[in-house]
């Protein structure tokens, strides 16, 4: 594991936040740049070495991995947008600000998001793209937001001028969201104020549909499928028997695989409309290009269909070819935006984070779509690029609510006592604290909803996971992560293992009264006096 010291003029910005590396030059708040993808599987950040991320690579994200630190074990607290989105803006888990879902969690208005404590602090501050919150922004000076999921064509986006009303833009969603950040941050570039920009990509999200420049790459690719893709759920509970996102039964040929003609096959109603409302925002010119790519990309497939096995795999690839195109253009514009920095003078006194909302089921397990706490939703992608910092690898396990306490401590502000999480700052510095914490909490409420995946919460350590599906059902599974990394086999009933069962279970119920988890308590009948609830 590369652990090289990396020091550029901007140093006397770590000397703000207090550590011991001291500068004699006047200390110069740090700038932030946080980019987040929505739906962005690891697996396909080069970075990480994946068999995909080599024939789609992402050059753009891979060099800030190589200029500073890339997190091999980086997870999120509840794999969805909204919760996820609620956790970095505060610092604490879906239980703690309310916004448990997409749509019926309520988020905790009273609470602050970091970025006002930046802005008091002198900072500007301005957000571009996803939000889908049900709380309206604060503490950005300014902000252009995409309405709900966005849209990847001509999206509607509002900002404060609009007064709330959303105005349709001409373009691609990932280079129009980035053309609104970068003008924002020429506009302020004789502000001495150190900034905060947060770019949140509508990309890689479904329904995956790529540029117009980009609908034939990788077509000639054949990518490599996963291990697990025809799992068959032996030893694995109801929860994976009813759930609703395979390749093969839960998505829809048109809106899914760009099959229109076959976008009369039985689906779930739901994904029908879906597929007119997405075409719905392509101007006709965009929608000649469109049909003229999959109508040749079709043909093939519809002279001769295959069946079983073959129709799954065939689908995969499609799946994962439109994946990748959506990716190709988040890297190009992250390029975009690392020329202008460099081209300003502002890559060393600029932290730069890339991450997703959360993690990505590609295949594995038959899956797609995320939501479960197994390995390829439950982690995310996350590299951090710290001027002054060290370059390398990070093992230690960090998850989403250590975002906002982390930006806190670089910008030299006082993170307050409510925050669950922890400053990364001292791993970004090459250093490994004493008691750093061995297991994660994991959380997940969206049931009955689209994809039908039960609650579930659940703990996971570095050989161990234990998670318990609620609500209309009661079940445990326990993976041994270092004998079983694809989580095939639930060794939960084997008396075999009640050892480790027992531990974890334990270590969970000490996760969920350290966090103050209630209701989870409650689910698992281990509310006492101890834990005060
Ligand atoms: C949409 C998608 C789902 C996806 C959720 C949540 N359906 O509802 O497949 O799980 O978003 O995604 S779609 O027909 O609208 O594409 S999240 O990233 O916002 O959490
Ligand atoms: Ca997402």
């Amino acid at each position: 594991m590369e652990k090289r010291l990396f020091l550029f003029g901007g140093l006397a910005a770590v000397a703000a936040t207090g550590c011991a590396r001291q500068s004699e030059a006047p200390a110069r708040p740090m700038n932030i740049l946080y980019i987040m993808t929505d739906d962005h599987a690891y697996q396909t950040v080069g970075a990480y070495g994946h068999p995909i991320s080599r024939l789609a690579p992402t050059p753009n994200i891979d060099r800030l991995a190589r200029e500073g630190m890339l997190f091999r074990e980086a997870f999120v607290e509840n794999s969805i947008s909204a919760p996820s989105r609620a956790t970095l803006l505060t610092g604490v888990y879906s239980h703690r600000h309310g916004q448990t879902t997409l749509s019926y969690g309520i988020m905790d208005t009273t609470l602050v998001h970091f970025p006002e404590l930046l802005r008091a602090e002198g900072y500007l501050t301005a957000i571009f793209g996803k939000w889908h919150l049900s709380v309206e922004p604060k503490g950005f000076d300014h902000y252009d937001l995409l309405w709900d999921q966005g849209e990847y064509y001509n999206p509607v986006m509002r900002t404060p001028e609009t007064g709330g009303r959303y105005v349709r833009q001409e373009g691609y969603a990932t280079d129009i969201i980035t053309d609104h950040a970068l003008a924002w941050l020429d506009a302020r570039r004789d502000d001495d104020a150190p900034f905060c920009l947060m770019i949140h990509h509508k990309a890689p999200h479904r329904n995956w549909m790529a540029d117009l420049k980009y609908l034939d790459l990788y077509e000639d690719v054949e990518f490599p499928e996963p291990e697990t893709l025809f799992d068959d759920y032996a030893t694995r509970g109801d929860q994976m028997r009813q759930q609703q996102l395979t390749i093969d039964r839960h998505m829809g040929y048109a809106f899914d695989f760009k099959v229109e003609e076959l976008k009369d096959e039985p689906t779930l109603q739901y994904i029908h409309d879906s597929w007119d409302i997405a075409m719905s925002t392509l101007t006709p010119e965009q929608r000649r290009v469109w049909d003229d790519s999959y109508g040749r990309k079709n043909r093939d497939f519809l002279a001769d269909r295959p069946e079983g096995k073959e129709l799954l795999r065939w689908k995969y690839q499609r799946y994962i070819h439109d994946y990748c195109r959506t990716i190709r253009s988040v890297d190009d514009q992250i390029g975009r935006v690392l020329d202008y920095l460099e081209e300003n003078g502002l890559m060393d006194n600029t932290l730069i984070v890339y991450t997703s909302d959360q993690g990505f089921l590609l295949g594995e397990h038959g899956l797609y779509d995320k939501r479960f706490m197994y390995e390829e939703s439950f982690r995310t992608p996350l590299v951090m690029r710290l001027p002054g910092g060290v370059r390398g690898d990070i093992a230690e396990m960090v998850q989403n609510i250590d975002y906002a306490p982390t930006f806190l401590e670089l910008a030299g502000v006082a993170v307050p006592d409510d925050i669950q999480g922890v400053s990364l700052l001292p791993l970004l510095r090459g250093e490994h604290p004493a008691g750093w914490r061995r297991s994660l909490y994991y959380h997940f409420y969206e049931y009955p909803a689209e994809h039908m995946v039960r609650r579930h919460y659940g703990v996971r350590n570095d050989r161990w996971k234990l998670i318990h599906f609620y609500n209309d059902i009661d079940q445990w599974e326990l993976y041994d992560l270092q004998e079983d990394p694809h989580e095939l086999r639930n060794l939960y009933g084997l008396p075999e293992y009640a050892a480790p069962r027992r531990e974890m279970t334990d270590e969970l119920v000490r996760l969920q009264t350290q966090y103050g988890d209630t209701l989870a308590l409650r689910r698992n009948g281990r509310v006492t006096a101890a834990n005060g609830n």
